[in-house]
Parts: C-alpha cells; structure tokens; sequence
C-alpha cells in the first residue's frame, strides 16, 4: 500500500511533515538530564548475563523462595540487577545494526504504555530505564504507566515520588482491578503521542527497538507491529538475545481453544525474505508487545471493553485487525525482552472463567461458525454460550459491520492457509470413557513428543480429553496439532501420533484406522495385522488384547 494513501477516516495526516529535517536518527538523542542510574559493567546481570547464585543463607533462601512465588519469577535475582544494565553486544543480522533511520520523513512520536498489576519494583523500573535507554528522545513522548489497583505499597505514592524526577514518566491508576484491557484502555485514552507502544510490566528493550517499528508504521500505517521477544529467563534474569547466524522465523498462532503460540513460518515465506529488515505477516500476535497509530487503535475499534482481567484480548485484536482491513507483522530487527513465566501469580477476583468468556465473546463476534468447533474442545465455553452468559456483545457486532469486516472462513484461507480446519461436525466427539474404569482417555498435560496417552478422571471439560471419531474412521485428538490414536502390538501402550492424513496421506494409517461398535461399545483396528484386536485397558495401561464382547474393560463410550 502506498504510505500517502491511509486506508482509514484522519490517516493522511499521518504521513509525516512536508519539511523535515535531514539526517538521520542517532541513539546519542536520548533525554542527558533525566538522573539514571550507573550502570555497572562488573555488576551482576550486566550485559545481560545470568545472575549467579552464590552459596545462600537460610534469610536469603526465605527471600527467594517469597519473591519466586510472589511474581513467578526470581526476583531475588533481579533486585541484585542494577535498574540500568546494559544487553551486551548487538547479535542481530548486519542488517538490523547498520541500518540508519532517516528523519525524513520523520518518525513518529510514541506514547509507551505499560499496565501493571502488583509487579516487582525491581522488574517495573528496570522496564521504565530500559525504555529511556533505548529510545531517542524526539520520538519518545511519555510513559504511561497503568497501574491496575495493585495491593503492594511500594506502587503506590513510592512509585509516584520515584517517576516524578523522569518527568516524561506518569501513573494512572484504576481504583477497581479490572485486568489489563481495561487498563490498556485508560493509557490509551491518556496517551499524547501518535503511537502507542505497549509493554508488559517486565521487559528489556533492546538496543535499536523503536525504529524500525515506527518505520514500518510510517510505510504502512494500518499495520499492528510487534518486536521479535526475546526470552529473559525467569530464573536467573538472563536476556537471551537472537543470534544472527542461529535465526529461525517465528511468528503467532492460535489453536482451536483459542490459546496463543508460536510456530516457525512456513518454508516458502521464508525463502522469499531478501533481508532480515523485512516483516514477518504473524496470523496473530502475543499482545503484550506491539506498537499501533493511536488513530488507527482507535479506528479498528480498540479493544472490547467487556473482556476482563486477563486473556482473549490478543487473539480477538489478531483476528479483527486482519478481517477489518489491517494487519500485523514481526519486525526482526526490533528485540524486546520479557520474562516469560509459567503461571500467572496475580489472583483472578471472578476466578479463571473470565478467561474462558472473553473467549466465547472473540468467537461469537469474529468465528462464524467456526466457533462451534472451539465450543466442542471446551465444553465450559461451550455451556457458558448455551446461557447466554457472557454479556453484550452488541457494539462489538455493530463494529463489524461498521468497519466492514471479512468473514472467518477468509482469514482461514488467506491468512492462515497452514491452520487445520476440523470438522465442523465430526461423526463422534467428546471425551472417550472406558466403561468398566469409569476414566477417560486424555492425552496428559505434558505429552512428550506428543505420544502419550493416559487414563484419567472424566473431567467433563474436553481440552486434553477431547477425541473425535472423524468420517475417515480415525479418532483425532486435534487442539493444536492434529494427533491420531495410534495402535500399537500388544505389550507396547497405545499412543498418539500425527495423523498421517494430515501430512500430505491420503488415506488414514491403517494403525490409525478404527471401528467404533456403537451396539458393543467396541473399539477396533481395521488393519490386518491386529485383526481381531480391541482397545482394552489392563492395568491402567491402553493396550490392544484380542476383542472379547463380555470383557467391560473393552467397552468404550463417547461422553
Ligand atoms: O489483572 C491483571 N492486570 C494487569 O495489569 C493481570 C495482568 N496485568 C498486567 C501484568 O502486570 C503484565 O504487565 O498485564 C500484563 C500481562 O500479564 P502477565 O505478564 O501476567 O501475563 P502474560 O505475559 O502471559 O501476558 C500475555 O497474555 C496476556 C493475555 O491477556 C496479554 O495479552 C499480555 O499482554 C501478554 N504478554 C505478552 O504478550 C508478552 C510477550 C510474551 C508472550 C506470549
Ligand atoms: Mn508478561
């Protein structure tokens, strides 16, 4: 698209001053009398090195045991990080370092926007003196800080006294925990410069992450701009940064209960990438990271203000951005930090289904009838779609309309042609209970090399207990990646493999190939070489036993 021509209402005078000054950008710009802190580059962390542990005390053990659990992280750690350290080399491409950022036409000016709730000091400043450190100060306008009605005392008149002498730093407050959508939304509102930039409460930017997404925005503002992340390790604090020669492509996904994740890009995408200053098209994006026109936000309907707490919001903007006429991309060259955790430590005062409701609300605004194939694997979204409870989604479906939004089925074909369909009704589904055990068959939290399958209590939820008997006689587990109960010779456990009609078979394996007896409630194999075999539990194991219609340990039934 062609940057003097804004594919929106107020764009065109987004396309930079006719007079502009000539030159380039220069990283010396940033603000000399904000007071930072010294960075020490013998001090632990610096250069983005892991923090070592020395032999702890019983008082020190307590402190880092109290700090893992209060945030997720070790922020023992991190306390012992200077607020300022320095990353260390550039290891990004040739082409990310050399490149310059011309001031003509000039760049945008960027509101930097960061929700919190209850974060670490330590991680929350670090995140602030890294924004100042990395970004020039012509095009670093604020940063909003968002504070989502924390309970700890140091972000309260602490942090304000703190931030006053940074004086392009401020905090909002949100009185009521609401969740960070809410929260995005106040600083939004707030925010005085062209673009929004949002980060989550513990991040590192690295050096150079700015520019090319406000470039990318200039060439193409009605794009969504995320930065490469790079994991900082919860445990030790270690910045682990891209290394040029070891790149793999890595863009957004979701899968079919909607949650977000990564996928290396297709080969044919990336062998038509000249350098690594190009973009990567993502089908979604993680949605802590990304920059955007504050007008075009604003255009593309912000965010459904329904949504609460946590989740949902990042796959819900993914889709609409795309179906109402934007897009999002990666920018490789720009690398942020942030310090993934396994769990989330804040409390959820609804409890976790405002998480599944902000779900069924996407999918009911933006699937089609796709959705019905995310309420067959969650069966909690599945009910709360039945009760009609999950509020008002009227303005949002008046917003599709207005913007003129595509339908589903063209994001599926056009934007993410790689993503599986399934069935929209499948022959059979739901979770598969073994009659005499009363246990259903469930592929297990962590399925190593995606092989396992166990016996579990019935949960009634689908997720990992969801199987679907398919018209080509298969029984697929299919959330994420398509997996396919897998027979297997007796002593050796039944298992699930990648279905072999998804890569490219045409026909199912025939280890893959069952018949369901919904009279006898039998399961078996309509490959020879186990003629005659069933599915039986023994032991608690899924083993395949020669078929014997009495024996109540073969007897299966989809529930
Ligand atoms: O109730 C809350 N209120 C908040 O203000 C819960 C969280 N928050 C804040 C929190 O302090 C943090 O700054 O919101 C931010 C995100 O919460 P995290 O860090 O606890 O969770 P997360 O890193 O898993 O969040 C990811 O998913 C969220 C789903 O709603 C949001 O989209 C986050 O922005 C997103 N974070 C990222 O994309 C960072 C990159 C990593 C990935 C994936
Ligand atoms: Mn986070």
């Amino acid at each position: 698209m062609d940057a003097s021509a804004p594919q929106f209402e107020g764009a065109s005078s987004l396309s930079g001053d006719a007079s502009c000054p000539s030159g380039f950008y220069s990283m010396k710009e940033l603000r000399p009398h904000i007071e930072r802190p010294q960075e020490d580059p013998e001090g632990p962390g610096a250069d983005g090195n892991p923090f070592i542990t020395g032999i702890m005390t019983h008082v020190e053990l307590t402190e880092k045991q109290e700090g893992l659990s209060r945030n997720g992280f070790n922020q023992f750690a991190s306390d012992r990080i200077s607020f300022h350290r320095s990353l260390g080399v550039d290891t990004r491409p040739p082409e990310c370092i050399e490149k310059k950022f011309s001031r003509c036409p000039r760049l945008p000016t960027t509101s930097v926007i960061i929700v919190f709730h209850n974060e670490a000091w330590s991680t929350l400043l670090r995140t602030i003196f890294s924004v100042l450190h990395t970004s020039p100060a012509v095009l670093l306008k604020e940063i909003i800080l968002v504070d989502d009605a924390s309970t700890q005392d140091h972000l309260k008149a602490p942090l304000e006294q703190y931030v006053q002498s940074l004086e392009i730093v401020r905090v909002l407050r949100q009185r009521e925990r609401k969740g960070l959508i809410a929260a995005k939304l106040l600083g939004a509102r707030e925010a005085g410069g062209e673009v929004l930039a949002f980060l989550d409460s513990h991040c590192e930017c690295f050096y150079g992450w700015l520019e090319p997404l406000l470039e990318r925005l200039i060439q193409e503002p009605t794009t969504v701009v995320s930065p490469s992340i790079a994991v900082i390790n919860k445990d030790n604090l270690q910045f682990i940064k891209p290394v040029a020669s070891a790149l793999t492509h890595t863009r957004g996904k979701f899968d079919w209960i909607l949650s977000f994740g990564w996928e290396t890009i297709p080969e044919e995408e990336r062998v038509k990438r000249k350098d690594e200053t190009y973009p990567v098209r993502t089908p979604a994006i993680a949605g802590g990271l990304f920059a955007i026109y504050k007008q075009f936000f604003e255009h593309i309907g912000t965010y459904d203000d329904k949504m609460e707490f946590w989740g949902g919001e990042n796959i819900e903007m993914s889709f609409r951005v795309w179906l109402c006429g934007g897009r999002l991309e990666i920018i490789p060259c720009s690398v942020v930090g942030h310090i993934f955790r396994t769990k989330s430590p804040h409390s959820f005062p609804k409890g976790m289904d405002v998480i599944i409701i902000n779900q069924v609300r996407l999918a009911e605004v933006w699937m089609d009838d796709y959705r019905k194939i995310f309420y067959n694997r969650n069966k909690k979204a599945a009910a709360f779609e039945a009760e009609k409870s999950y509020g008002d989604i009227s303005e949002r479906l008046k917003l599709k309309e207005k913007l003129h939004c595509k339908n589903f089925s063209w994001y599926l074909e056009n934007i993410y042609p790689e993503f599986f369909v399934p069935d929209l009704n499948p022959v059979l589904f739901g979770s598969l209970k073994s009659i005499a055990t009363k246990t259903c068959l469930d592929i297990g939290k962590k399925n190593p090399g995606g092989k396992s399958v166990i016996l579990f209590i019935c949960h009634n939820m689908g997720i990992n207990q969801y199987f679907e008997y398919t018209s080509h006689q298969e029984l697929r587990h299919n959330i994420d990646k398509q997996l396919c109960l897998h027979a297997t010779i007796e002593p050796e456990p039944v298992r699930v493999e990648l279905c072999n009609f998804q890569r490219g078979g045409t026909v199912p394996a025939p280890q893959q190939m069952w018949s369901f007896i919904l009279v006898s409630q039998q399961i078996y194999l309509l490959h020879s070489a186990l003629f005659n075999k069933c599915l039986m539990v023994e032991y608690g194991n899924i083993i395949m036993k020669s078929c014997d219609p009495a024996n109540d340990y073969q007897h299966w039934s989809f529930i």
